[in-house]
């Protein structure tokens, strides 16, 4: 079915068991069949790998949508620190050096520290969380990402009374990242949330997605995943993590503040200066590159579906806080 009421694909139901099941033995049944614990992850630097033996937990943050095809997700993406083409990423991601790989918590917190990927992997029991992502230009994916709340690493570093947003940095370093002489974008990438934003459950830190960890392309090894937001707001790549008191500015609102708010919580009612929000394209197998055009296209629904943030905003014109 193509189109449900929105209540019926909600994220917080819980997949029957028999889709789950389903589900692991697909993802057995993919990436390498061994035990983490075999190998210390300094042996995986470059490859991708299996996560599944780290994730312990089911989630309760699922859908019941069908998931994007990996060769999709994967071919069809927005890095431009790798090129603007829906293609670079994958064609040219390959030169991302993911481990080993540190990130920095710093500002206004008691406890500023780096932590390294191998210690972050450790950090809270790995969930697989099955979201919607919504990209600002009209399409979206379902996507199963393997994380934890973000929460659980901003807990580590004690924010102070002043930590009133958080501001995400993510990796610029032209040797590696062939498009960062173009300045479509001011590096590095720059996103932020409010810090109640940052620390609601559903803000994931992902490190991972289809049981394995994150292709470069996806953000390799560590990114942001907000599910309400459009997908600009989930920074790739992420270096390091700051506390501030002022609403930091974000890349994208540099580059166009009239089209790319700080908030840009998916609305279907507030368009985009240049084009409607209403309805979005579903990219699957046979929808990518031009395909893309003739996919039907589906009612987007506010807040992306996740209604629960709602309250977040209780009071707040959301037009003018685009
Ligand atoms: N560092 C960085 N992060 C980024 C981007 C980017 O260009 N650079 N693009 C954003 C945009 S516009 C979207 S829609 C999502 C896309 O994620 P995906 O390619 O994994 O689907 O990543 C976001 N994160
Ligand atoms: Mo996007």
């Amino acid at each position: 079915m193509l189109i449900k009421k929105s209540s019926d694909i909600f994220s917080s139901e819980i997949t029957p068991e028999a889709l789950w099941q389903n589900r692991r033995q697909f993802l057995q049944s993919t990436g390498l069949a061994m035990g983490l614990s075999a190998l210390p992850f300094k042996s995986f630097a470059q490859s991708n790998i299996t996560l599944q033996k780290l994730s312990s937990v089911k989630s309760k943050y699922v859908t019941m949508e069908k998931i994007t095809p990996f060769e999709s997700a994967t071919t069809y993406n927005n890095y431009y620190e790798f090129g603007t083409d829906k293609a670079d990423p994958a064609k040219k991601a390959g030169t991302l050096i993911s481990r080993p790989w540190t990130v920095t918590l710093e500002g206004a917190c008691n406890k500023p520290h780096t932590i390294g990927i191998e210690e972050l992997l450790r950090l809270a029991p790995l969930e697989e969380r099955i979201y919607r992502l919504r990209c600002v230009e009209g399409w979206s994916m379902v996507i199963p990402w393997l994380g934890f709340s973000l929460s659980e690493l901003i807990k580590r570093a004690e924010p102070t009374g002043n930590a009133k947003f958080v501001e995400f940095i993510t990796l610029a370093d032209p040797k590696q990242m062939p498009n960062l002489k173009s300045s479509v974008l001011e590096w590095p990438y720059v996103e932020a949330l409010r810090m109640d934003e940052a620390m609601h459950p559903l803000t994931l830190l992902s490190l991972g997605s289809y049981g394995q960890t994150l292709t470069n392309q996806s953000g390799a090894p560590v990114r942001i995943v907000v599910p309400w937001k459009y997908g600009f707001k989930s920074g790739k790549s992420i270096v390091k993590i700051r506390f501030v008191e002022k609403q930091p500015k974000t890349s994208w609102e540099k580059a166009g503040p009239s089209e790319y708010g700080f908030y840009s919580n998916v609305n279907p009612a507030v368009d985009h200066p240049r084009w409607s929000q209403a309805t979005e394209r579903r990219i699957d197998a046979s929808s990518t590159g031009i395909n893309a055009f003739l996919t039907p296209k589906r009612k987007t629904l506010m807040f992306n579906g996740y209604e629960e943030v709602a309250s977040l905003y209780t009071g707040m014109d959301l037009r003018k806080f685009f």
